[in-house]
């Protein structure tokens, strides 16, 4: 098994140490904090259940000690693919004090991503829901331990057929080892990737919580809040920015939504006075929509982030009118750096740009296609490099040639300016992926599904702006038969066992790729001329 870990220089642990950002604290010895402090206090509110602080303390301390009576051994990795459900919260705490590490799986994720994260993780146990969103994760653990041989254990919460009860993994806790040292790995993060599949980002005690208490201070978060989950719990903006870690991390509440939408979230936010939120652009959007119907009463709600994806200044406009809160822009990733707006700041900055760093100590910096620095207000690359962003992705080294300049900076992708004060304003992509609300689909993933198909000759995948989307993925399309259909090939996409994201919204079929006179085009060039062509013609010829 490999080794997880993730390592700054000394010199630079030695400063996040002294500047009182890493405190050596751990997951666990936080919830025990929290259920010594505040037992009787709510911390986890799921429909009807509702978990306090030493309920949650219980039952993770009960899984930590039933995962190892399994047979799970301290250092190895369990793919968890739970959705909005209390049990995320047991099962990761839980896994956090065995010294076992949780790796993230979105529910969205069909075969091909979990065996991925399973086989790169080397996994050694998956835990998921029963069925969730109409969708039965039995199945997918029937088939993704078929493929990868080395994941023993199937853990199901609700009804598991012939897998293993999370219900039935609790063991008396006595015998527990000690706590995970707080520079250890405390669980994998999935990139959003722009290239293939998934990377793995192993963030550590120490530098997660690190970035939860700070967003704590930069939201408002204190034990009087209440943060509603109304993405996925295990992406990072809703555990981290603050969200759900940030909230447990101040004693607050964490009412889950089973979905982000405005009926479902709205009931919640009445019914548990909630008071802090996170939503991507396009659910935004239909927030502020919804909200035109007064149907029911959002006046708890204080703060609302939004990000993930470009929210434009129009829609930002629009958020306190509508909603009757203060919007925060985010601009984060799993990687690490995490911008935002402040609570205090002119309507201006909070409108146009997508905030500035958490840190005092993200060293940011803006580059030409050079490494050379380019003056505020110019376009350029971002690079970063700071107490909570990764120097390095778990066992990828190609990754990490691509994506780490020699002195340590992670190479974000995003092309940005930088404004007065350190703001940023997000322009938008180096590289080629889709930012489908909110949702990175990597081209290159993408075009390889499509290539699998015995009549596709060829195939590339862009970007298209998208009014509710942002954006929305279109390909283009080379088939080496007449009378292909893009139904046929999106219904033939669906059946690969990826992420429904992933299928293209649009497929164009053309009869050849525009090649320069030299005959050779990189793919990037190729997807930005088919782009470029496109919506030429479709500004010519609207429909
Ligand atoms: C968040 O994390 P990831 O890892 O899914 O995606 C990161 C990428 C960024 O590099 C950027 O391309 C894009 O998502 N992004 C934004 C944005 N926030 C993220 N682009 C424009 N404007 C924004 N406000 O998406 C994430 C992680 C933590 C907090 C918030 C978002």
């Amino acid at each position: 098994m490999k080794p997880i870990q993730q390592i700054w220089p000394e010199p630079f642990a030695e400063r996040y140490r002294a500047a009182g950002y890493w405190r050596g604290e751990t997951f666990p010895a936080m919830l025990r904090r929290q259920s010594e402090e505040r037992p009787d206090a709510v911390a986890i509110v799921d429909g009807a259940r509702r978990w306090t602080y030493r309920d949650l303390h219980r039952r993770a301390e009960a899984h930590a000690a039933g995962f190892l009576k399994l047979g799970l051994a301290p250092g190895e990795r369990v793919l968890v693919q739970l959705g909005n459900v209390a049990e995320f919260f047991s099962a990761v705490f839980g896994l956090f004090r065995a010294r076992l590490v949780p790796v993230y799986s979105l529910p969205a994720h069909r075969l091909t991503e979990v065996v991925h994260l399973a086989r790169r993780s080397e996994a050694a146990a998956y835990i998921a829901c029963d069925d969730y969103d109409a969708f039965d994760y039995r199945a997918l653990g029937r088939e993704l331990k078929a493929e990868v041989p080395g994941l023993r254990n199937v853990i199901i919460a609700g009804d598991p057929q012939e897998h293993l009860p999370l219900d039935g993994c609790v063991a008396e806790a006595a015998g527990l080892p000690a706590d995970p040292e707080p520079s250890s790995v405390a669980f994998l993060q999935i990139s959003g990737g722009s290239t293939g599949l998934p990377k793995l980002i192993p963030r550590t005690h120490d530098d997660y919580i690190y970035s939860c208490r700070a967003s704590n201070e930069i939201c408002g978060v204190s034990d009087r809040s209440v943060y509603l989950v109304a993405l996925p719990a295990a992406h990072n903006f809703p555990m981290s920015s603050p969200g759900h870690f940030g909230a447990l991390h101040a004693g607050a509440r964490v009412v889950l939504a089973a979905s982000a939408n405005p009926e479902t979230a709205f009931a919640l936010i009445e019914r548990e006075r909630v008071t802090i939120t996170g939503l991507v652009p396009p659910l935004a959007l239909l927030w502020m929509k919804a909200a035109e119907r007064k149907t029911h009463d959002l006046s708890s709600l204080d703060v609302l982030l939004v990000g993930g994806a470009k929210f434009l200044p129009e829609a930002a406009r629009r958020v306190r009118p509508t909603l009757g809160c203060t919007l925060q822009q985010v601009f984060g990733m799993a990687e690490g750096l995490v911008n935002y707006t402040r609570l205090g700041d002119p309507d201006e900055i909070v409108i146009n740009t997508q905030g500035r760093p958490i840190s005092p100590d993200d060293d940011v910096r803006v580059v030409d296609d050079d490494g050379n620095s380019v003056a505020d207000g110019t376009p350029g690359h971002l690079l970063a490099r700071g107490p909570y962003t990764i120097r390095a992705y778990h066992d990828d080294p190609a990754a990490n040639d691509r994506s780490f300049t020699p002195d340590g900076y992670y190479r974000t992708g995003d092309v940005v300016r930088r404004l007065p004060g350190g703001y940023i304003e997000v322009l938008g992509r180096a590289g080629d992926h889709i930012n489908r609300a909110g949702e990175k689909i990597s081209a290159e993933e993408v075009e390889d599904h499509l290539l699998a198909h015995p009549d596709v000759f060829d195939a590339a995948l862009v970007s298209i702006p998208d009014p509710s989307l942002g954006e929305r993925s279109c390909a283009f399309v080379i088939a080496q038969k007449e009378g292909m259909k893009p139904s046929t090939l999106k219904a033939w996409m669906r059946q690969r066992g990826i992420a429904a994201f992933k299928v293209p919204d649009q497929i164009v079929f053309v009869d050849r790729f525009a090649t320069t006179a030299a005959g050779k085009v990189s793919r990037k060039e190729l997807r930005a001329q088919l782009r470029d062509d496109f919506l030429t013609s479709s500004r010519e010829n609207p429909a």
